[in-house]
């Protein structure tokens, strides 16, 4: 009797004890989705292993984490990543700002041609208070955003000339991604834009259905456009630059504990500094071995000069502050003012 007795007790207390643990253990999924558009060897889809690997040694294996490239949980419709990320069909995302501009507006201002003329724009945009209140409307849109990463300046391909004006790019059909923005930037440079997801851009572009392109170096090279897509003219015009935002959603976030909510924050913030480095490297002189290698694969590369680019900013002047009304006049000033006091 008695030691049934303790023996009862001693199960209580163990159930008691493990109750807590046994909820959050519940709570937790066998395998979180993580989307992204490029997979490897992309700087991106390399970002985002980095970030499953990194969150799967700091919670010491209780968070595991999957990545989908090729937006392959929206079948391949990168513009509506940010809803099924919402909505929790999707748990994370390393989301480019483009592709979610068509949800959130304000977004729409990293594709504001030419206001950010050169990286320390760029981080002075994502490190600053620009980069605060965009954390904020994303919060405010259901997801937890933990940090900054990076496609990359955005630059311009095509397979039939090289392009110093806007003049050259006349009649060219190009294919741009997600906001409108885009269509009337290349419509006001006097191009052909056409929309289409990057699945659907690069038979596009290896069949001759469409001209031109734009995009990173990075995505360029990986993507092998100047052989398999017959991309032989690259116009380094830097017009735009897509950061990368790591996020979750909010229920998947409330469900882990405390220190996991920390380990994955820390992993993002580490995965995404690794990303910038990556997302940058072989660009920027001294080291531009990126640049070197695109032409020494018989690519002609188009340094503008500076009345070359000042032609292509008048001409996309009329888009720039219309758009500035709809991104929010407000931001967009925030934003100029800190690109102008950038260190
Ligand atoms: O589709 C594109 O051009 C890409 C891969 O750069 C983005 O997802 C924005």
């Amino acid at each position: 009797m008695k030691r049934g007795l303790v023996l009862f007790f001693a199960i209580a207390l163990a159930a008691a004890w493990a109750a807590p643990q046994a909820v959050f253990a519940a709570d937790y999924k066998g395998e979180y989705k993580l989307s992204t558009v490029l997979g490897k060897p992309f700087p991106w889809g390399n970002a985002g292993e980095r970030w499953c690997e990194l969150i799967k040694q700091k919670t010491n294996g209780r968070i595991n984490v999957k990545m989908y490239p090729g937006t392959s949980l929206v079948g391949g419709d990168q513009t509506k990543e940010f809803t099924s990320i919402r909505q929790g069909s999707i748990d994370m995302a390393i989301g480019s700002t483009i592709n979610w501009s068509p949800q959130i507006q304000q977004l729409n201002l990293f594709s504001m041609p030419f206001l950010m003329p050169d990286y320390k724009a760029i981080d002075a945009l994502t490190g600053g208070e620009v980069g605060k209140d965009l954390f904020k409307v994303l919060e405010s849109k259901g997801v937890v955003p933990l940090a900054w990463g990076e496609n990359g300046f955005r630059e311009l391909s095509n397979s039939k000339r090289a392009v110093h004006t806007p003049a050259d790019l006349k009649g060219l059909k190009i294919r741009v991604v997600g906001s409108p923005l885009f269509l009337e930037t290349f419509t006001a440079l006097g191009a052909n834009p056409t929309q289409m997801s990057w699945a659907d851009a690069v038979p596009a572009l290896s069949s001759g259905a469409v001209d031109g392109q734009e995009n990173p170096l990075t995505v360029y090279m990986a993507a092998k456009l100047a052989s398999a897509a017959n991309q032989k003219f690259l116009t380094l015009l830097g017009y735009v630059a897509d950061p990368l935002i790591f996020v979750v959603n909010k229920d998947v976030w409330a469900s882990w504990k405390p220190e996991d909510q920390k380990a994955v924050a820390e992993a993002a913030v580490q995965a995404a500094k690794e990303n910038i480095a990556e997302a940058r490297k072989g660009i920027v002189a001294p080291d531009d071995s990126l640049l070197k290698e695109i032409e020494a694969a018989g690519v002609t590369l188009t340094r503008l000069t500076d009345a070359e680019k000042a032609e292509f900013k008048k001409a996309t002047q009329a888009v720039y502050d219309k758009w500035a009304k709809q991104i929010g006049a407000d931001l967009v000033k925030k934003a100029e003012g800190a690109i102008t006091n950038r260190k």
